[in-house]
C-alpha cells in the first residue's frame, strides 16, 4: 500500500539471512540460487497489498517495477541487467521495457485483486563484467509499486480555458464552447490555433512548435509510479550513490533545503560520510531540484511523465469534466485534516471527507506539510475514487500532496524530450545523462500542499512550463516507463 523503494541486500557469505522493511512491497529471500559458466541464479520474493488486475472498467493492472544494483568488495555500485526472466511460482508475467532501463516488470498474470506475492529468478551474466566470483559481490534489489496505463484515446484539457488549460483550436482565440483535445495516436501534433492550443499567461509555455513522433502522448501504454516517491526511497537511491555523486544531489545542502533539521517534514540528515537517514520514511520526498529528480529518475531506469501521459494517468478515455480533479469529478474536501500515527508507516487521516474528493491542499494539512504517500486510499471511509482521490487507472495523489513535475509541451527544449528511459547510471558527478531530458521548462501540474483548489484541476497549466530548477517544499517526483 505505501509506495516504498524496498530493497534488501546480500552478502553472498549471508545467505540466509534477509530482512523485511515496512509493510509496502517488499523483496525477501534474496539468494544466489545456482551458479554456471559465470552466470548467477538470483531468487527472490517480491510480495505487496492491494494488487490488481481487473477485466472492466479500466481493464487495467498495477506492477513491480525491480531493479538490481551490484558491487564488489566495497566498491561502487552498478545497475544489474539480467540475462533471463523466470517467475517461479507461477503467477506472474514478467516483462522488460526496452533498453537501456535497466529493470523489469512483475504483475499478475490474472485477473485478481488483493496481496500479490511472486517467487522470481533471474540470471545474471556476472563474468561479462568482469567479476571474479561471488563472494565478494554484494546486491540490492530494489522494488517500485506501478500501475500500467493502457494503450488508448483520450482527451486532454476539460473544455474550460482558464489556467491555460489545453483545447482544440478552432482558429478563433475567444469562440467558445472550447472543447477537450483528442489524442489518438503517437503522430506529430502542431501547437497552433487551429490544433492543439492554450491560452497565454505567465507560464503557460510558448504557444508554439510541434510534438514529433517520438514524444510520448499518452496513446501508447505507459507505467507510471502508483505513489509520489517517498523519503526512504530517496535515501535508498542517495547511499548508493558515490561520495562525489552524493555531495551534487545532497539535498541537506544549499541546493536543497540546506539543513540537516526536519524541515515542511522533509526529514532527510546525512552527515556527509555515514550513510543518510530519514526518521520520516513514508512521508513524500520534497525539496528536489529537477536536476535530483531526473537524477532519481535515471538511476532508477525510468523517466519523466510528459504533461499529456499525466492527464492520461489521471482522466483515463472517459469524456473530461470542466474542472474535475484527478478523482474524476469537481467535488473537494474543504475542512483541515487530522493525523494519526503521524510519521509513521500507519499515518492516517481520523475525519477525511465522505461523498467528496480528498487531497492534501490549500492548508488543510498539519504546518501545510506533506503527508505519506498512499494515505488517502488508506484513510478513506468508502473506497470510491473521490474518498481515495484515486485516478481513473487506480493511481494516487496526482491531485495535491506535491506537484508533479512532467516535461512540457509549451518549451522548446522539453519538445525534443523522445521517452528514453534512464540506464541506471549517473554522470560522475551525479547528473542524469539521458539524451533529450530538459531539466528546464517543466510542466509543474496536480497542485500541492499550500495551493489553492484549482491548481489541482487535472487540466490546470498554470505552471505549464516553469522556467527554473527550483528546491521546493512542495515539489516531488513521479516516474513512468514507456510499456513494451
Ligand atoms: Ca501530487
Ligand atoms: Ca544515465
Amino acid at each position: 500500500m505505501q509506495g516504498k523503494t524496498h530493497w534488501l541486500s546480500v552478502f553472498i557469505l549471508l545467505l540466509t539471512q534477509a530482512q523485511l522493511f515496512g509493510n509496502g512491497i517488499e523483496v525477501s529471500n534474496l539468494q544466489f540460487t545456482g551458479e554456471a559458466g559465470n552466470v548467477a541464479d538470483l531468487s527472490f520474493t517480491v510480495a505487496w497489498e492491494n494488487s490488481w488486475r481487473l477485466d472492466a472498467g479500466p481493464g487495467n493492472y498495477d506492477a513491480a517495477y525491480i531493479f538490481g544494483k551490484y558491487r564488489t568488495a566495497g566498491g561502487d555500485w552498478q545497475p544489474m541487467y539480467f540475462l533471463t526472466l523466470a517467475g517461479t511460482s507461477g503467477n506472474a508475467t514478467l516483462e522488460r521495457p526496452s533498453a537501456p532501463a535497466p529493470g523489469f516488470f512483475a504483475y499478475r498474470n490474472a485477473v485478481g485483486t488483493g496481496n500479490a506475492s511472486f517467487n522470481l529468478t533471474v540470471q545474471w551474466d556476472y563474468g561479462a563484467l568482469g567479476v571474479d566470483g561471488l563472494s565478494n559481490v554484494e546486491t540490492r534489489i530494489f522494488a517500485v509499486e506501478m500501475v500500467h496505463v493502457p494503450e488508448g484515446a483520450f482527451q486532454v484539457g476539460d473544455g474550460s480555458i482558464n489556467g491555460s488549460k489545453f483545447y482544440q483550436g478552432e482558429g478563433e482565440l475567444t469562440r467558445e464552447p472550447f472543447s477537450p483535445y483528442r489524442i489518438d495516436s503517437e503522430d506529430v501534433i502542431y501547437i497552433d490555433i487551429d490544433n492543439l492550443y492554450y491560452i497565454d499567461s505567465t507560464y503557460s509555455g510558448d504557444q508554439l512548435g510541434l510534438l514529433p513522433a517520438e514524444y510520448p502522448k499518452g496513446f501508447a501504454g505507459f507505467y507510471c509510479m502508483k505513489y509520489e516517491v517517498s523519503q526512504q526511497q530517496w535515501v535508498d537511491f542517495f547511499n548508493t550513490l558515490t561520495p562525489t555523486q552524493q555531495a551534487t544531489l545532497d539535498v541537506t545542502g544549499p541546493n536543497g533545503k540546506n539543513s540537516d533539521v526536519v524541515l515542511d517534514r522533509n526529514a532527510v540528515s546525512w552527515d556527509g560520510s555515514s550513510p543518510a537517514t530519514t526518521s520520516l520514511p513514508d512521508v513524500a520526498m520534497n525539496y528536489v531540484p529537477n536536476t535530483f529528480m531526473l537524477a532519481y529518475l535515471d538511476w532508477a531506469g525510468m523517466r519523466p511523465l510528459t504533461e499529456l501521459e499525466y492527464e492520461k494517468a489521471c482522466r483515463g478515455p472517459i469524456i473530461p469534466v470542466p474542472g474535475e480533479f484527478a478523482w474524476g469529478t469537481t467535488n473537494i474536501h474543504g475542512t483541515a485534516y487530522t493525523l494519526s500515527g503521524a510519521g509513521t508507516a500507519a499515518e492516517a487521516i481520523t475525519d477525511p471527507g465522505v461523498g467528496t474528493g480528498n487531497a492534501a491542499y490549500s492548508n488543510l494539512t498539519p504546518d501545510v506539510d506533506p503527508l505519506r504517500v498512499g494515505i488517502f486510499a488508506a484513510s478513506a471511509v468508502n473506497t470510491t475514487r473521490e474518498e481515495t482521490g484515486g485516478s481513473y487507472y487506480g493511481i494516487m495523489e496526482l491531485s495535491g500532496n506535491l506537484m508533479e513535475r512532467c516535461i512540457s509541451v509549451g518549451a522548446v527544449q522539453n519538445r525534443s524530450y523522445t521517452g528514453l528511459t534512464g540506464d541506471g547510471r549517473l554522470s560522475e558527478t551525479g547528473w542524469a545523462n539521458v539524451s533529450w531530458w530538459p531539466n528546464t521548462g517543466l510542466s509543474f501540474r496536480g497542485g500541492s500542499i499550500g495551493q489553492k483548489s484549482s491548481l489541482l484541476q487535472v487540466s490546470d497549466r498554470s505552471y505549464g512550463s516553469y522556467s527554473s530548477s527550483i528546491s521546493l517544499s512542495s515539489n516531488g517526483i513521479r516516474g513512468a516507463i514507456t510499456a513494451p
